[in-house]
């Protein structure tokens, strides 16, 4: 008997201490110190350790919270811009997904495509023509399949990127991105670097920057004002991208991890990964069985867009999860690269 209810102390013990070890964060674990070289051009160091990733209130792909422990990494300070990316194609001749035609794509997960060269471009709808809720509307009433849009052409065949040097390169796939990164002896962040990236140092809060969405009254991001998609007020002073760093970096350095474009992670998607996610350098899982809307293998994108409102898509959060084709490409997706040390 007494042995039984020493067991059963010694039971307890443990489990308070592996519970206590599960629930705080090492804040003792600074992580990697910033290598005693120069910095690569346009990089940030991103030290790594032990941080809270994903979280408890949000939707059912960022639960359940849990605790990542990640090696230091170099992270892009800006997203790459259309001035990096005309570099790299005047280089190598690449052509990108969207300006190839849907037989020479993959057209596995192009379900929005014709077979054409193009790419998604959000074109602002009629107000008569929106159901009061956008949440209940029809997506295909503001995203429309713009034969000729690229990169190079980013609201279709007659615009081109005049003027918009150093905005972010958008209509760019993962596979683009992938490609670039590998021409530029880069690689994509993994969507744990990119959320540790993002948080900037910053310990379970709601915005890249802290709690609050505006402190000081001050916009912080470049994203959507208004009520979407029936009017942008444009209070940030842009109505699509901005030239990359037009807002405060976060405490690591690092601009626009919340909005501007979306950004291309390495890993595949899968909504419950948070479950059997290893808690050391994940690298997400090995296939993708889609994401709510769409029925082929995705890749993760991160961070949100100049069209993320309040009242529709809060993406823009550093725990937001975000998916799609290895081959799908829109107005709003761009990325940056991430290196080892
Ligand atoms: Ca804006
Ligand atoms: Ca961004």
């Amino acid at each position: 008997m007494k042995f039984a209810i020493h067991l059963v102390v010694v039971l307890l013990a443990l489990a308070s201490l592996g519970c206590r070890q599960n629930a705080v964060p090492d804040a003792s674990d600074p992580g990697e110190p910033k290598p005693d070289y120069a910095a690569p051009e346009r990089m940030a160091w991103v030290p790594g350790g032990t941080f809270w990733m994903g979280s408890d209130d949000g939707p059912p792909d960022e639960r359940p919270r849990h605790q990542v422990k990640l090696s230091g990494f170099w992270m892009d300070r800006y997203e790459v811009t259309n001035a990096e990316f005309a570099r790299f194609v005047e280089a190598t001749g690449y052509v990108t997904t969207a300006e190839r035609p849907l037989d020479e794509v993959d057209a596995n997960g192009a379900a929005n495509r014709d077979n054409v060269p193009g790419s998604l471009v959000f074109v602002q709808p009629n107000p008569n023509d929106l159901a009061a809720n956008p949440m209940l509307d029809d997506p295909l009433k503001w995203w429309r399949f713009i034969p000729g849009a690229s990169w190079k052409h980013p609201e279709g065949p007659n615009s081109d990127i005049k003027g918009k040097e150093n905005h972010p390169a958008i209509h760019i796939s993962w596979n683009d991105a992938t490609t670039y990164c590998r021409w530029a002896k880069k690689r994509l962040p993994t969507e744990a670097e990119w959320e540790f990236a993002a948080r900037g140092g910053l310990d379970r809060k709601t915005y890249c920057w802290g709690d609050e969405e505006r402190p000081g009254g001050k916009l912080m991001a470049n994203t959507w004002q208004g009520e979407f998609p029936r009017e942008n007020t444009c209070e940030d002073g842009f109505l699509a991208t901005a030239p990359v760093g037009s807002f405060p970096p976060n405490g690591f350095g690092l601009y626009d991890m919340a909005g501007n474009a979306w950004e291309w992670c390495a890993d595949w998607y899968d909504p419950g990964y948070y479950h059997i996610s290893p808690s050391a350098n994940p690298k997400g899982p090995a296939a993708s069985p889609g994401s709510t809307n769409i029925e082929f293998p995705c890749r993760v994108r991160r961070g949100g867009s100049f069209l993320c409102a309040e009242n529709y898509c809060r993406r823009y959060l550093p725990s937001a999860r975000d998916a799609n084709t290895p081959v799908d490409s829109a107005c709003h997706t761009g990325f940056r690269c991430a290196k080892d040390r």
